[in-house]
């Protein structure tokens, strides 16, 4: 609600529609003409309200979101004096904009996508639009907190998005001074909706990548040197994990489905996958580790070709491709872990590749 007195609108007075009505000798009529005047100037003061309070969220009816229309470089001033009781804020136009601007902001919605610096742990972004065929605007974050919390909103709410559409993402490594031996900021990116989403690892370091809750499916290149956990769920996803997961820290994705995910080291780009089975009735470390010096042996006879070895719940897939020692595992050894899949190496000792 505006700070303005109200008589400073000038709808209020102006009309007092009914008032300049002819006094008739009835008292009745004339109180019932008197009530319909007073209805209609009650009638404009609320529409005036409600005009000004529409004109303070940048014509946006919803309460509490302030439209931004303006673009490129955002500075202080865009902001100052405009956010009081704002939850959302909504960039029509690609922006850079500083986070710490609108620190209490919790829900940034973006029409076309946007730089986003300082992006705090609890704040939200959701991508209206992502790009076609190369057209279209990224995502990019600069300096992000811990936590980074990304929506996909593509066709309106309990739409469905095009499958051309992808938010193309990229999360810089910060600038903070990291703690030896941590080179990495770690943290959890979040990401759900039903837009796709793209997402390469340039640096930043995440551990955790959430995409259960992501319909529009997840493209991902994950970090060599962390040991990244990654959640997926419905939606075709696609990872690119061909030198970026190792023995040393081997990564865990969570939800794989053969059916209509794709995994770039069995997908027949590499060769044929080979399959052992390991005679094994508890999955112990032991056992995990003997399996993977089998996987290794294989491997190596086969040119460093990946393996795949499925224990009482998972599926892991191995390569010899580093120090080829027969036999041997090396920290620079490809491994994968597919936790909670089973059945994709009968499907893998059939075919060969997806
Ligand atoms: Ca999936
Ligand atoms: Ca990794
Ligand atoms: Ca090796």
């Amino acid at each position: 609600m505006s700070a303005q007195p109200f008589f400073t609108f000038t709808p209020v007075f102006l009309p007092l529609r009914g008032l300049a009505f002819q006094w008739p000798d009835d008292i009745e009529t004339r109180l019932t003409e008197l009530k319909k005047a007073i209805d209609n100037m009650l009638a404009d003061i609320r529409e005036a309200f409600e005009r000004d309070d529409a004109d303070e969220n940048g014509g946006d009816n919803e309460p509490g979101t302030l439209v931004i229309d303006e673009s490129g470089t955002l500075d202080a001033s865009t902001f100052e004096g405009r956010l009081e009781n704002v939850e959302t804020l909504r960039f029509t136009n690609n922006v850079t904009a500083n986070a710490d601007h609108f620190p209490n902001v919790s829900d940034i919605v973006l029409g076309n996508g946007a730089t986003l610096v300082n992006l705090g742990n609890e704040q939200t972004v959701t991508a209206l639009e992502g790009s076609r065929g190369g057209e279209g605007e990224p995502l990019t974050l600069q300096e992000a907190g811990e936590q980074v919390n990304i929506v996909t909103d593509f066709a309106g709410r309990g739409g469905h998005g095009d499958p051309q559409e992808t938010l193309e993402l990229v999360v810089e490594p910060t600038s903070e001074e990291l703690e030896a031996p941590y080179q990495y900021e770690f943290g959890t990116l979040t990401l759900s909706g039903n837009g796709a989403v793209s997402y390469e690892d340039t640096g930043r370091g995440f551990k955790e990548i959430d995409a259960s809750s992501l319909t529009g499916g997840l493209t991902f290149s994950g970090n060599t040197y962390v040991w990244e956990q990654v959640a997926l769920e419905e939606g075709a996803d696609t990872l690119n994990m061909a030198g970026r997961s190792n023995y040393h820290s081997a990564d865990y994705i969570t939800g794989f489905d053969a059916s209509e995910d794709t995994l770039d080291v069995i997908s027949g780009e590499y060769g044929r996958v080979e399959v052992i089975e390991p005679d094994v009735d508890n999955w112990d470390t032991e056992a995990l580790i003997d399996a993977e010096q089998q996987a290794a042996t294989l491997s190596a006879q086969h040119d460093g070709a990946y393996v795949a070895f499925e224990t009482d719940d998972s599926t892991y897939i191995f390569a010899d491709t580093q120090g080829r020692i027969p036999g041997q595992v090396s920290d620079g050894d490809f491994e994968i872990k597919l936790v909670g899949t089973t059945g994709l190496t009968d499907i893998l000792a059939a075919e060969g590749t997806l």
